[in-house]
């Protein structure tokens, strides 16, 4: 059973979380070509090659969508826009079907009482800039806060909430060193300059936006809690290692102006010529902190070159995704937000929530009561934290609509929705009536 929203404190905010790439259907409405069609389309890195050109229709399903978000009483949608559909390459003319698509879409939100909170960036960067080199080119720092005032010059006025860049750990180290999301570059000089660029790019749209009085800017960073594989020094050593390049990097350099030692160790020596000049920028104010939290990874001491480290399988039960159930890992890392990083500033769960396949029932019900559990243990972990002095004021479950999992294709279901890919039906599932239950104002 989910808790309800009284046992949280007054204000509390509750939202659920998609992306434009995963959810739109990037094939209409004028957007340009992206890194992830190129990428999707290369054989081998996407299962069954699926793409983002028709994904859940949300392009021209938004009503309906926008309706199950009120309807599960929540109170704040996060959404991204696509830096392709805005500007088609990336810069220059933009395509304005797709200014008008958001136009629309945030109006949308405000009708039905729900607070918009953007992401400028969540993955799919324009194959015209991919050409120039993308996040290992410098320039993408001033692309990127341009992007972000054309945007913002339509939107900005309704939006509760900017974030520039989703989970850049996901935009640095897992697409350019592990080589799993677009553009699948695998080269450590590659990964030391978008690791690095785009945090530059974070900050320098943070800028731009304050220059436009846009309000309410946040930082979302995505963390796995490491622990060693045994006791071993060497285990420990290496975890620290991971935990450095994971967990520290993005957050230390926003909120520190500093990247880890341990990190720079392996990557200080291909970083750009320059780049101690741009931590001010990098480190330029947020108003809070946002955190994508699913799991955990035991990690053992590996005999290779830098990092010197390997994940190993861990015992607990694990979700579709494989990934191990650990709300822990929650309460501990919004313990040390609290202390290290966010020092006071609100932190936001931003992403939260558990892959599990299930298909409907003949009586069209979807019965998901391990999402139901997964989310009541992590709420928990939040109420733990919130008890013990950490400062958080909102939590978004990943997701709203089954969606288009990355190199995964279709096939790993976060949704509170079941959304059958043929027919774009949605069904809500028992875990989106559990939430609507726990969310209701009785007042
Ligand atoms: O689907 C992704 C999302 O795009 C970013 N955060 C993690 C989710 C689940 O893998």
């Amino acid at each position: 059973m989910l808790p309800a929203r009284a046992q949280f404190p007054d204000g509390f905010l509750f939202g659920a979380a998609t992306s434009a790439y995963q959810i739109e259907g990037h094939g209409q409405g004028g957007a340009g070509r992206t890194h992830w069609d190129d990428f999707a389309e290369t054989p081998g890195n996407v299962v069954r090659a699926e793409t983002g050109a028709k994904a859940c229709d949300h392009y021209t399903r938004w009503p309906a969508d926008l309706d199950l978000i009120a309807g599960a009483n929540l109170d704040a949608y996060r959404f991204s826009a696509s830096w392709a559909r805005v500007l088609p390459d990336g810069r220059g003319a933009p395509n304005m079907e797709g200014l008008d698509f958001y136009d629309r879409l945030v109006d949308g939100m405000v009708e039905r009482g729900l607070k918009p909170a953007l992401t400028l960036y969540h993955w799919e960067l324009p194959s015209a800039l991919a050409d120039l080199g993308g996040w290992r080119n410098r320039d993408i720092a001033g692309w990127f806060a341009d992007y972000a005032e054309v945007l913002l010059a339509r939107i900005g006025d309704r939006l509760w909430s900017v974030v520039p860049i989703n989970e850049p750990w996901c935009v640095g180290w897992l697409s350019h060193f592990l080589g799993a999301h677009a553009p699948g570059v695998r080269d450590i000089r590659a990964t030391a300059r978008a690791m690095h660029h785009v945090l530059l790019a974070h900050g320098r749209a943070i800028q731009a936006m304050r220059a436009m009085d846009q309000p309410n800017l946040g930082a979302v960073c995505n963390l796995e809690w490491a622990d060693p594989a045994d006791a071993s020094p060497e285990a420990a050593a290496a975890t620290a290692r991971y935990d450095a390049i994971y967990n520290r990097w993005f957050v230390d350099a926003i909120f520190r102006g500093e990247y880890p030692a341990l990190a720079l160790e392996g990557l200080g020596p291909h970083m750009p010529a320059g780049w101690q000049d741009d931590m001010v920028v990098i480190g330029t104010p947020v108003d809070w902190c946002g955190l994508n939290y699913y799991t955990r990874k035991l990690v053992a001491p590996d005999p290779g070159p830098w990092p010197h480290y390997a994940e190993v399988e861990g015992p607990l039960p694990k979700t579709q995704m494989g990934w191990e159930i650990y709300p822990e890992g929650l309460e501990k890392f919004l313990l040390r937000t609290q202390a290290e990083h966010a020092r006071g500033l609100p932190i936001y769960i931003t992403e939260n929530g558990m892959a599990e396949a299930g298909p409907p029932q003949a009586q069209g019900t979807v019965e998901d009561p391990a999402r139901i559990d997964y989310i009541s243990r992590h709420l928990a972990a939040v109420q733990r934290a919130i008890a013990a002095g950490a400062n958080v004021q909102g939590y978004f479950c990943w997701s709203l609509l089954d969606n288009y999992e990355w190199s995964f294709g279709y096939e790993k279901r976060f949704g509170l929705v079941h959304v059958d890919f043929d027919s774009l039906k949605r069904t809500p599932k028992s875990s989106y009536h559990a939430l609507a239950r726990a969310l209701a104002r009785n007042d």
